[in-house]
């Protein structure tokens, strides 16, 4: 009887923990020491003493070693096309146009595809700067304007009838609608873009078998050297750096900005890329890539998104490499229970997206993510920002719950759960107003 008792008062007292995944670390004080690497020092031992420096030598290596070791090679960009197939003048009661794009990511109307929806402010100037990000259950889940087209590719089933037989139903529409704030956006004079993430790729591992991965390595894998041991998650010959499914969609991000280049209505230099948890860590990883993206959120990414491997808290490398083999490359399975080997971590991510400004965010009791290693990656990122002249989180420690700091690298943790909530995206308009329209 006491036993149970003593065991409901440490439950009762422990919340967070509860709530999270068993099984991982919670607990600081097991936190391992890790030495993490520098990005100021090159591979040849130079130090990287100016922003020049940076951006001829040491940014190229950071970003190849990100791609041999964790998230695989991209193929290089295609050729997209695109067609519109609906537009909508007086949407949101008069105050956004809706379109819907569709973008053709192999330049073939029988290839992949993916279905933009986008909504512009009717009373701003044009062209508007933008944020664009991927979504987890189609277009038809951001808003629940019921013109929508549902979304068309696979999704996963879920039990409450917005997906059965891996297709979205009606069931479905305005269902992440808080995760939007499309309203808000608008009125903040932004545009909105989004794309269901499984368009691309569907997210289970065998995904890559209909996906773009497949499709643009049979043409161009060539290079490509098999692995040792058959991947998961990946074709049997796939080489040890050859693209995931977070490539995959961080590819489809990069094509949308393609799309984004020819739209008259939107400014193409003012895009922040946005997303939350695998899709935070998708468009981190779209960031380093692609420096078309003039503003780079992590909303809640955790492991393999914004938070410090090394560290062991929480999720862990060879956790997310077993739950989700098919989301980095072969080579991130040798970090499995093994992080201190890896040659980067996280904050040399964030390191790629300067001199454009980043944003970190967490939540309080999403300690699955490791909310400090989250800023503690924003904050080790900082002395790269320094060569260009810029100010990163700004504080030493951690700042406390529903306090946003930073200059170009802001970062919040915010009370509640995993979720992008509305006080997430007041954080970013504020962040985007403060850096696109000085
Ligand atoms: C979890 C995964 C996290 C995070 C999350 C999400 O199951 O362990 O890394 O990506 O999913 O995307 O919602």
């Amino acid at each position: 009887m006491w036993r149970l008792i003593c065991i409901l008062l440490v439950m009762a007292c422990t919340p967070d923990i509860e709530a999270q995944p068993a099984g991982a670390n919670y607990d600081e004080s097991k936190v391992p020491v890790y030495p993490l690497p520098d990005p100021l020092i090159a591979l040849d031992g130079t130090a990287i003493k100016t922003s020049g420096q940076w951006q001829k030598q040491r940014r190229g290596e950071v970003l190849r070693l990100f791609q041999t070791n964790v998230y695989g090679r991209s193929p290089e960009p295609t050729q997209i096309h695109f067609k519109q197939t609906s537009e909508e003048k007086k949407a949101l009661g008069g105050k956004a146009t809706r379109k819907e794009v569709t973008v053709f990511l192999t330049g073939k109307e029988d290839g992949p595809s993916m279905d933009l929806l986008i909504f512009l402010p009717n009373n701003a100037k044009k062209p508007v700067p933008a944020f664009l990000g991927l979504n987890f259950a189609g277009n038809h889940a951001v808003h629940a304007d019921p013109s929508i087209a549902l979304a068309r590719c696979w999704l996963p089933n879920n039990r409450d009838g917005t997906v059965t037989n891996n297709r979205a139903t009606e069931a479905g529409r305005g269902k992440e609608a808080s995760r939007w704030q499309v309203e808000k956006v608008i009125e903040g004079g932004y545009a909105l873009v989004t794309a269901c993430y499984c368009d691309i790729e569907p997210d289970h591992a065998e995904g890559y078998k209909t996906s773009i991965r497949s499709i643009l390595r049979a043409r161009k894998a060539k290079g490509f050297i098999a692995s040792a041991e058959p991947p998961k998650g990946a074709p049997a010959d796939a080489a040890p750096d050859e693209w995931g499914a977070i490539g995959a969609w961080a590819f489809g991000l990069s094509r949308a900005m393609d799309y984004l280049e020819k739209e008259n209505d939107i400014d193409e230099k003012h895009v922040a890329v946005i997303g939350h948890s695998r899709l935070g860590k998708t468009s981190l990883w779209a960031g380093a890539q692609d420096e078309r993206f003039a503003i780079v959120i992590s909303n809640d990414s955790g492991e393999g998104g914004a938070a410090l491997s090394k560290r062991r808290f929480g999720e862990t490398v060879e956790r997310i490499n077993t739950s989700f083999p098919h989301w980095f490359c072969t080579n991130f399975k040798r970090y499995n229970d093994n992080e201190q080997e890896l040659p980067v971590d996280q904050h040399m991510l964030i390191s790629l997206m300067a001199p454009r400004p980043a944003y970190v965010a967490s939540a309080e009791e999403d300690l699955w993510a490791d909310p400090k290693g989250e800023f503690l990656s924003a904050k080790n990122a900082e002395p790269v920002y320094r060569l260009f002249g810029l100010e990163g989180p700004g504080v030493t420690e951690m700042p406390g719950i529903d306090q946003p700091v930073g200059k170009a690298i802001g970062y919040h943790i915010r009370s509640g759960k995993h979720d992008v909530t509305e006080y997430d995206w007041e954080q970013y308009l504020r962040f985007a107003d403060k850096h696109f329209k000085k």
